[in-house]
């Protein structure tokens, strides 16, 4: 791997505004307007506002109803996220086309190994220039690229592109580029660490640069100080590479109100298993663990795992351990919830596990399969085991 030498160029590449451009592309009026796409219903949250009603304070995983008395002029939609995931596809489809190495990192976001490139799309700025527009032709929309020695760098760079525009940091000007910046703006440095760090009176990336090492152990532990230290000058080794496999599997939902009824909690808790179970099987693999999580009125959570004595990909098992968790916890706090949530854990492969499956796991495995085969034909709702 070429990253982290002088002669990479590595392009980070982000849709602006996503979700609402997509919606633009489908109703022309919007454009020019605050536009706000987001969970509708009392408890819903803003995934992403356009850059005008970011103006009055908007943003992501803000509550709507906070969001309707900040922009009430706003434009309120719901979202398609089949097709954000489709756009989203034909997106990196395109990104595909100008490097060999691309690491897409989430629905609208990818790192490109553009080194070595020049001799066929020139300097980057250009080269980037060239799939901003490529991308603008196809699916109609704005994309934002940073352009840096590394991904870190580069990841930084967009930030500064945003919005529809492009921004480039060299290697030799990377740590100077850091220093002034607030520490939040290092990417892996969330509220708890700035906080930590501002209280010893660090402040910029300069600061942490020059900070005694263990003075950056004290605010950020052991493990990560050095790591911070480094990356705080703008150094970043790590490869692009494709992310590990998932090593959990979940899925959770929140009510519209609280519920009380161990009944109801357990259909919940039957459907997002036979959600995940069915993406488990897909991915052809078994599970070691089962838990849940449950979210209380005053928004206490907890979490309580299990250890399945035969690794499963079956709904059954995984319904029936998940069931006695449930019960467990609710012996211990006997109160409505407001969100309930399953995760498969301890992936591995399943023909690697096969010769560990008992003759009940087998079929258990093999009904839910059957089940998934009907469900792909006639759709999710179509077929459910009775309780
Ligand atoms: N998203 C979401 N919930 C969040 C954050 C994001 O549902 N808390 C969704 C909506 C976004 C999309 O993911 O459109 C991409 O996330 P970005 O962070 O890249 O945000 P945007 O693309 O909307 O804006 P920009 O990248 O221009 O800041
Ligand atoms: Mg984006």
């Amino acid at each position: 791997m070429k990253q982290g030498n002088s002669t990479s160029t590595i392009f980070h590449a982000d849709l602006d505004a996503f979700y609402v451009e997509v919606e633009r592309q489908y109703d022309h009026s919007l454009l020019g307007k605050p536009v706000i796409v987001g969970g509708m219903g009392p408890r819903g949250v803003v995934a992403t506002a356009s850059y005008e009603a970011r103006e009055f304070g908007v943003h992501s995983a803000q509550p709507t109803t906070i969001a309707r008395k900040l922009c009430p002029q706003g434009y309120f939609l719901p979202g398609n996220h089949s097709l954000y995931s489709e756009v989203s596809k034909k997106f990196m489809h395109i990104l595909r086309r100008y490097s060999p190495t691309v690491l897409s990192v989430s629905i609208d976001e990818a790192y490109l190994d553009m080194s070595g490139t020049k001799e066929i799309y020139g300097p980057p700025i250009g080269a980037a220039e060239t799939i901003r527009q490529n991308i603008r032709d196809s699916i109609g929309l704005p994309v934002s690229i940073g352009i840096g020695p590394n991904k870190l760098v580069a990841k930084v760079c967009t930030e500064y592109a945003k919005p529809d525009g492009i921004f480039q940091i060299e290697q030799i000007g990377a740590e100077r580029f850091f220093a002034p910046q607030p520490v939040r703006n290092l990417p892996g440095i969330g509220p708890k660490a700035e906080k930590a760090l501002n209280n010893l009176k660090i402040f910029t990336l300069g600061e942490v640069a020059m900070a005694p090492d263990g003075l950056l152990r004290r605010a950020l532990g052991p493990n990560r100080a050095g790591h911070i230290k480094s990356r705080a000058k703008g150094i970043d080794n790590t490869p692009l590479q494709e992310p590990r496999r998932a090593k959990s599997m979940s899925a959770e939902t929140t009510f519209d109100a609280d519920i009380s009824s161990q009944s109801e909690m357990e259909v919940a808790l039957k459907k997002l298993i036979e959600r995940v179970g069915t993406r488990l099987r897909k991915s052809g693999n078994v599970a070691r663990g089962v838990s849940i999580k449950l979210r209380f009125r005053d928004f206490a959570t907890i979490t309580r795992q299990h250890t399945l004595t035969t690794p499963s990909d079956g709904d059954q098992t995984i319904y029936q351990t998940a069931q006695a968790l449930l019960l467990t916890a609710m012996r211990e706090r006997n109160e409505s919830i407001r969100l309930i949530g399953i995760s498969v854990t301890g992936l591995d492969q399943r023909a690697t596990q096969l010769s560990l499956l008992d003759s009940h796991s087998k079929t258990d495995s093999d009904t839910s399969l059957a089940l998934d085969a009907i469900r792909e034909r006639f759709g999710f709702k179509s077929i459910s085991r009775g309780t």
